[in-house]
């Protein structure tokens, strides 16, 4: 299974709308030429989301048009509120949002996508799973890919005063039993660590200009690889 993680991608900040579609046509050829079975999004895909409807539209059908399905989780930017421009998107059969359309995506047996969408702009416990860990996808699946939106705890801020947000700590990461862990929330890529399970921040394909290219099979580790945008730099 092949999966080309990414995240950050800020969609309707301060760029023009055809920066914004240039990047998403990139994003989608470069799952589509790599031969990517799923293309992960973890999260602040929207910069925010008071975004134009038509033009959001626009861009999702971008995002898909190549065929390779698309998992989003919301992020802090975009969060999964009433309000959310997730509930005002056109369906799109090969866009998955979680916490919108289900808590997983799965392939079969094969492989299963899952994580905790930020539903409004409090802080929680990204890696605490709770019912999409339990699922029975979840747990049948070769593969288990887990995407969270959040800070890794680098320098062991967990016990201080004032900590960040979503944080993220080694015992989070034991614990979701993964495959694969996908990271955002970080602007720069950056691998956690490399097994037990694998994790790794893609890093804003704006600044990285690169996405992260995951080749799993049953019983062997994850191998990850930084690959760069198809389609020319557009790294500013
Ligand atoms: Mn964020």
């Amino acid at each position: 299974m092949r999966l080309v993680h990414t995240s950050d991608v800020h969609l309707f900040a301060a760029r023009a709308f055809e920066d914004d579609i240039t990047m998403v046509r990139s994003l989608a050829a470069t799952a589509h030429v790599l031969g990517a079975d799923l293309l992960a999004i973890a999260g602040d895909l929207f910069d925010h989301n008071r975004v134009p409807r038509a033009g959001a539209n626009k861009l999702m059908a971008e995002l898909v048009e190549p065929g390779v399905p698309v998992v989003i989780l919301p992020g802090n930017h975009d969060p999964l509120t009433s309000g959310s421009i997730y509930r005002h998107l056109d369906e799109l059969p090969n866009l998955f949002v979680l916490g919108l359309h289900g808590t997983s995506l799965a392939a079969g047996d094969r492989w299963v996508v899952t994580g905790r969408a930020h539903l409004d702009y409090g802080s929680f416990p990204p890696l605490d799973l709770g019912d999409a860990a339990d699922s029975d996808a979840a747990g049948a699946a070769d593969e288990r890919i887990v995407l969270a939106h959040g800070h890794f705890d680098l320098r062991g801020e967990a016990g201080a005063v004032h900590r960040p947000g979503w944080l993220i700590t080694p015992e989070d990461l034991d614990r979701t039993a993964a495959g694969y862990v996908g990271l955002g929330h970080w602007d720069r890529a950056f691998e956690v660590r490399s097994s037990g399970p694998p994790t790794y921040y893609s890093g804003s394909p704006w600044h990285a200009g690169t996405v992260n290219v995951v080749d799993l099979e049953p019983r062997q580790a994850a191998r990850v690889e930084r690959v760069a945008l198809h389609g020319g730099s557009l790294v500013r």
